[in-house]
This record gives C-alpha cells, structure tokens and sequence, in this order.
C-alpha cells in the first residue's frame, strides 16, 4: 500500500492542497485537531473555481489515530508551524519528508537546529484560496507550487509523482531565491494592508498608502542587494506591484487575521527580515516600523 501524505494544517493552504493530491491520485489525509472535525471535512470539500463548483473527496483524521506518518505537509501558519511539528513529533521516523508551506520564513532555521536529523523540505506557492465556511474553499487565483531543499539538493524519488502531475509542482533547485521572492511580496503587502485595513489594491490606488509601499520596496530591495540577490533587488517593486494589482480584491491573510483577532505571520515576514536586515547592517526604518507595531 502507498502510504499517504498527511497534511497538518487544513485551513485555505492544506485544503487546497488536498484538492490538488486528490486530482493527482496522490494518497492524502488532512490532519484536524479532532475526529469531529475530521469527520466534517471527511463529507468532502465543496470547491469553487470561477463560476463553478464541484464536492472533491477528501479523507480527514485526527493525529490521535495514527501509529506513523511516512510523509508530512505543514500548512499551518508559520507562527503555528513548530508546534504543529512537536505534536506529531512522535509519529515521525527520521528519514520521513516534513515539508513546510507556509508564509514567511525563518521556521525552517528553528527546526532544522532543533531536529537536524529529520528529512526538512520547505514550499511556496502562489495558488491564492479562501474558505467560505469549514468545508468550502474558494480558489481565487491559479498558480504554482515550488518545493525544494536549502541545499540545493536534487528532487527526491517521492517527487515524481508531484512532477509527473498536472498540478503545477515544480521542484525548485535554488529554493532560497524563491522564498525570498515570497517574503518581500508579504513585506511589501501584508503589514499595510493589515495596518490600514484595506485590500491589497487599494496599496496602488491611494496615494499616501503607495508612497509607504514604494518606500517598503526601496529597503526591502537594498536587503535583496545586501544579500546577492541583484535581480530580485532590481524587480522587487516591480513583483509587489504587480501581486497588489492581480490579487487588487484580495483581503491579504494578515488583515483577516487582524479583522479575527488571530496572532499574525509579523514575525515571519517583516520580523524575519528585519533581522536579516541587522545582520547585514541595512537600515530598515519602515519594515521595522510595521513589525513593531503589529507585534
Ligand atoms: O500571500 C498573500 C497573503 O495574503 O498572505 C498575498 C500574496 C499578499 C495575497 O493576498
């Protein structure tokens, strides 16, 4: 039997990833915090894309079922991401892939210090999806999914399947670049959306609110710069502008989570990079500014 991927985490990311394993004849189970929650979502995920809808089958179980998981998804939110991890700890063998999709960065660092034997892959994806109600997922924007290790590494045998998909997977040899590429669009989004309560197109349509995004860019561009990174440093305005205008309607995920009152990614998107800012000595006055007031 092919063991499944469990993905940990069923909010908008894992659901919708479970939607698209599905579709790949991949096996996958989402993990909810109980069985009655799991038995919500074991009735299927009601899925719309456009004008249309259909139910997708998805398995769903609690951790307090299992003896083992062979291979792991965390869609958590990145400030719920280690605790995830340390829940199911005990179910993992070492050589069992955990891979972290998430927004943000600087989990990856915690856990490999923490667990270095364990088989770490980390994610990003540009799919963008809300849930309208505990089983309903509306997926707002198509995209991709790049998965890759931060060494550099080949993709693994359990790739494949992924690869072989037409779920748009792709293995990422430089995943480091990618995820930096993710990071600023959050810095530059994120924190100002949340702060002004607006949507992300209203970043571009007024004034004042432009002004602080474009000075959001010019230090998240001279960190990029510090780094190496002088392609992503010359477009990073560019690539924040252009998410703003695509996903124009958008509530970003940390105004929801401000609007609900939930902890918010601060510390794994403009914290993270305000420290790396400090360790490469670039005067990040605005990023700063944004962090510590939504801390
Ligand atoms: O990832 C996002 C988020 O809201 O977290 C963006 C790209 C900003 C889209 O809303």
């Amino acid at each position: 039997m092919v063991e499944p991927w469990h993905i940990l985490g069923a909010g908008a990311v894992g659901q919708l990833l479970a939607c698209k394993l599905q579709r790949a004849g991949i096996p996958a189970q989402l993990l909810c915090r109980d069985l009655a929650a799991a038995q919500v979502l074991s009735q299927g995920i009601e899925y719309h894309e456009g004008s249309g809808s259909s139910r997708i089958p998805v398995s769903a179980t609690s951790a307090d079922q299992l003896d083992a998981i062979r291979a792991l998804f965390i869609t958590t939110k990145a400030n719920q991401a280690i605790t995830a991890f340390e829940q199911v700890q005990g179910l993992l063998r070492p050589d069992t892939p955990v891979v972290l999709l998430h927004n943000g960065m600087g989990v990856y660092e915690q856990l490999v210090q923490r667990y270095p034997s364990q088989h770490l892959f980390c994610g990003t994806t540009t799919e963008a999806a809300y849930r309208r109600g505990p089983c309903v997922l509306v997926h707002t924007g198509k995209g991709e999914t790049s998965l890759g290790q931060f060494n550099g590494s080949d993709a693994p045998g359990w790739f494949t399947a992924f690869a072989n998909s037409e779920e748009a997977f792709c293995w990422e040899a430089d995943i480091a670049h990618s995820l930096w590429r993710k990071l600023v669009i959050n810095c530059a989004i994120n924190p100002l959306t949340a702060i002004h309560r607006c949507r992300n197109g209203e970043l571009l349509d007024n004034p004042e609110y432009r002004a602080q995004a474009t000075r959001v860019c010019a230090e998240l561009a001279a960190v990029c710069r510090a780094r190496g990174e002088e392609s992503l440093a010359d477009q990073v305005q560019d690539i924040a502008f252009a998410v703003m205008r695509s996903t124009a309607q958008n509530q970003s995920s940390m105004l929801q989570d401000v609007l609900h009152k939930r902890p918010t990614e601060i510390d794994f998107i403009s914290g993270y990079l305000c420290r790396e800012a400090h360790r490469l000595q670039v005067p990040c006055p605005l990023n700063e500014q944004l962090w510590q007031q939504l801390s």
